[in-house]
């Protein structure tokens, strides 16, 4: 466990079995990790599926925590959390889920091992994760120093459409 609190940001997504209703209930288990506080979350975004077209719509949302816990005890939190959603991992690449949690950022940490990979390598070129991040945090650098801002005006709106709550 780390010694003091990192901010780390958590993509959500889903497009299965009420999305709306399985983002809300994500975000309410993040805020029950252990050795965590979660401080913010997006508005919630309908969009178009990234990758094959037949499957509906996602949902998707990040949020904010701070975690005393290590980037791989938070991954493995998640990863209970989508297990506890019902998510199957037997599906295509990029197929429909219930409830996908991706770690995005964690701190200014670069990490790559066989079961992560931070930041993210789907976050730079993702409309989906870039514009509810920048909702969070507009003044946010990655750990190589681009701003996510750049990134975000260059990913264009991607079709994301306020959900109403
Ligand atoms: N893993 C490595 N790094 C990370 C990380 N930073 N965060 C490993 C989370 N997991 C990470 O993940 C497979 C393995 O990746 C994990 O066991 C972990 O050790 P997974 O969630 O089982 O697989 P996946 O999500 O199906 O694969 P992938 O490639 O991560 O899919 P993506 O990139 O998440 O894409 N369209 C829209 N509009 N919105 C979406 O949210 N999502 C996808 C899935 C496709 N199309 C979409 C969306
Ligand atoms: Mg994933």
């Amino acid at each position: 466990m780390a010694a003091a609190f990192v901010p780390a940001y958590i993509g959500l997504g889903s497009n299965l079995d009420d999305p709306v209703r399985q983002i809300r209930s994500a975000l309410e288990a993040l805020g029950r990790v252990r050795h965590s506080r979660l401080v913010a979350s997006s508005a919630l975004y309908q969009n178009p599926p990234m990758g094959p077209q037949q499957q509906p719509e996602f949902v998707n949302a990040v949020a904010g925590v701070l975690t005393r816990l290590s980037p791989e005890e938070l991954l493995a939190e998640m990863q209970s959390i989508e297990l506890a959603q019902g998510r199957r991992r037997d599906g295509p690449r990029w197929g429909p889920r219930t409830l996908d949690l991706d770690l995005l950022l964690y701190g200014d940490r670069c990490l790559q091992s066989a079961s992560l990979t931070v930041p993210h390598p789907g976050l730079a070129d993702r409309p989906f994760v870039l514009l509810p991040l920048l909702e969070l945090a507009p003044g946010l650098r990655l750990p190589d120093g681009t701003l996510l801002a750049r990134l975000a005006a260059a990913a264009g709106d991607g079709g994301l459409v306020r959900v109403e709550h």
